[in-house]
């Protein structure tokens, strides 16, 4: 039995039959979860870097990096604030595409996402590696929206949504695992969605 909680319904499988991860609610809106503003950005000094553990750093500019070869990818989206947005279509351009431009140093194991503002957050780099990984500047079919991270974010679909940076202007690689933003703040290291790794666990 699904048990209707006003426009959303809490469910073990959505209403097509595709399972949702434990503790989250399924929702076709698509809320705007920022702290703080969004950021102004002007894609005419827009840069991205790609830096650390790599054989060598890359900077794009909007031109170059539109320029690169483009991925489309259907994913859900899993926030940890308990809603997901299962239908979510995104094109941009692969993560491994970037390694192939930057390739990772043996020591690499780890990822820093940078971005217009200051957020950062961190991902294993053998996450990021999964073919669903990817830098979007499209949302189901129309340019990205500023508030959802236009003109570019990560998206991490098999992590909680806190990974997926919005504004994303950069990628640090790094032997050790270090804390992003939120993850300073109690917000879990890994965030797998099906394994519920929402924040640290702590002595009470
Ligand atoms: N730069 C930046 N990226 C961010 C955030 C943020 O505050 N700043 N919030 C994160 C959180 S908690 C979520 S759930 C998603 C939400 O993306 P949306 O606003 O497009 O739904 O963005 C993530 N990326
Ligand atoms: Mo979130």
């Amino acid at each position: 039995m699904l048990k209707k909680l006003g426009k959303i319904t809490r469910v073990k499988q959505d209403n097509q039959g595709r399972n949702v991860p434990p503790g989250q609610y399924v929702t076709t809106k698509f809320p705007i979860l920022t702290f703080g503003p969004t950021p102004k950005i002007d894609l005419t000094t827009w840069r991205f870097k790609v830096f650390g553990l790599v054989e060598q750093d890359v900077v794009l500019d909007w031109r170059q990096f539109t320029g690169l070869p483009r991925v489309t990818i259907d994913a859900e989206f899993h926030c940890v604030t308990q809603w997901s947005r299962l239908e979510n279509t995104w094109e941009g351009v692969a993560f491994s595409e970037l390694m192939e431009l930057a390739p990772p140093r043996p020591k690499a194991s780890f990822v820093m996402a940078h971005c217009y503002g200051g957020y950062t957050t961190n991902i294993a780099l053998d996450v990021l590696q999964d073919d669903d990984v990817l830098f979007a500047y499209r949302h189901d079919g129309k340019p990205l929206e500023p508030d959802h991270g236009g003109p570019l974010r990560l998206v991490v679909p098999k992590r909680y949504g806190w990974k997926s940076a919005k504004w994303v202007n950069g990628i640090e690689l790094i032997a050790e695992d270090a804390s992003g933003f939120w993850e300073l703040r109690g917000y879990h290291m890994e965030g797998d969605p099906l394994k519920e790794q929402r924040f640290w666990e702590r002595p009470i």
